[in-house]
């Protein structure tokens, strides 16, 4: 098996896939704690590129960016595997995967920053890629079929992250009306005891969101 490092944070959900991930094919691993505000010289060398967690180190090799990283865990360890067996439908779970990263994440970012008329706009969009996301999940108990999967892990930022987000930037956006079978998987989804045990407390992803919000306007505040 060999030795398995993470190098990430605890509020950050690219690495909380991979503590997933590893935790679902049962690989022992040390995590070791990251401050973003002071970066270690470990992260700087095992990720020079970007200098961002997750890494995760096997045998002293470094791996980054987490949907890299999901990919190289599922083939490093093959026992409960994450994407499909079948080519088509691994290519359909790595495109909806990059679309969680593009569009989801990035959009619900965007309205969480966005203020005034911009903010309408930036909902609008959010909501428009949260119904693509809603299509793939109607009438399935997981992304992935009857056992969580690589698209799982991708989207399981929603139920915690995108709740702290809602609240942090006055916004509603995973309506259960709207969105009935997305909301549905997120309540399945965040009680799983294995997915429940690598989430962070609520109350530090919000200090942490709320710290980073204001970080962000002061420094659009400096530019105007
Ligand atoms: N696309 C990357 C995103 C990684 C990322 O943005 N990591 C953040 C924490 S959530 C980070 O390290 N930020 C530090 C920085 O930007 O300097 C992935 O999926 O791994």
């Amino acid at each position: 098996m060999g030795e398995v490092k993470l190098i990430g944070t605890k509020q950050s959900f690219p690495c909380t896939r991979i503590q997933w991930a590893l935790k679902l094919k049962g690989v022992e691993y040390e995590f070791l704690e990251e401050d973003l505000m002071n970066k270690s010289p470990i992260l700087v060398k095992y990720n020079p590129v970007h200098k961002k967690v997750p890494v995760l180190v096997h045998d002293g090799k470094p791996f980054a960016e987490s949907l890299v990283i999901l990919e190289y865990i599922d083939e490093a360890w093959k026992h409960n595997p994450l994407l499909p067996h079948d080519p088509s439908e691994r290519a359909i779970a790595r495109f909806w995967a990059k679309f969680v990263d593009d569009k989801v994440v990035a959009g619900a970012l965007e309205a969480l920053k966005a203020e005034g008329e911009e903010k309408e706009k930036a909902v609008k969009s959010a909501l428009e890629s949260l119904a693509f996301l809603e299509k793939q999940i109607e009438g399935k108990k997981f992304f992935g079929g009857e056992e969580i999967g690589y698209l799982d892990l991708v989207a399981g930022w929603i139920p915690l992250w995108l709740g702290v987000m809602e609240e942090i930037g006055g916004m509603k956006l995973l309506e259960k009306e709207m969105f009935p079978s997305l909301y549905g998987w997120s309540q399945n989804f965040i009680h799983i005891p294995l997915i429940k045990e690598c989430l962070p407390a609520r109350e530090n992803l919000l200090n942490y969101f709320h710290a980073s919000i204001q970080y962000v306007r002061s420094l659009a505040a400096k530019k105007t």
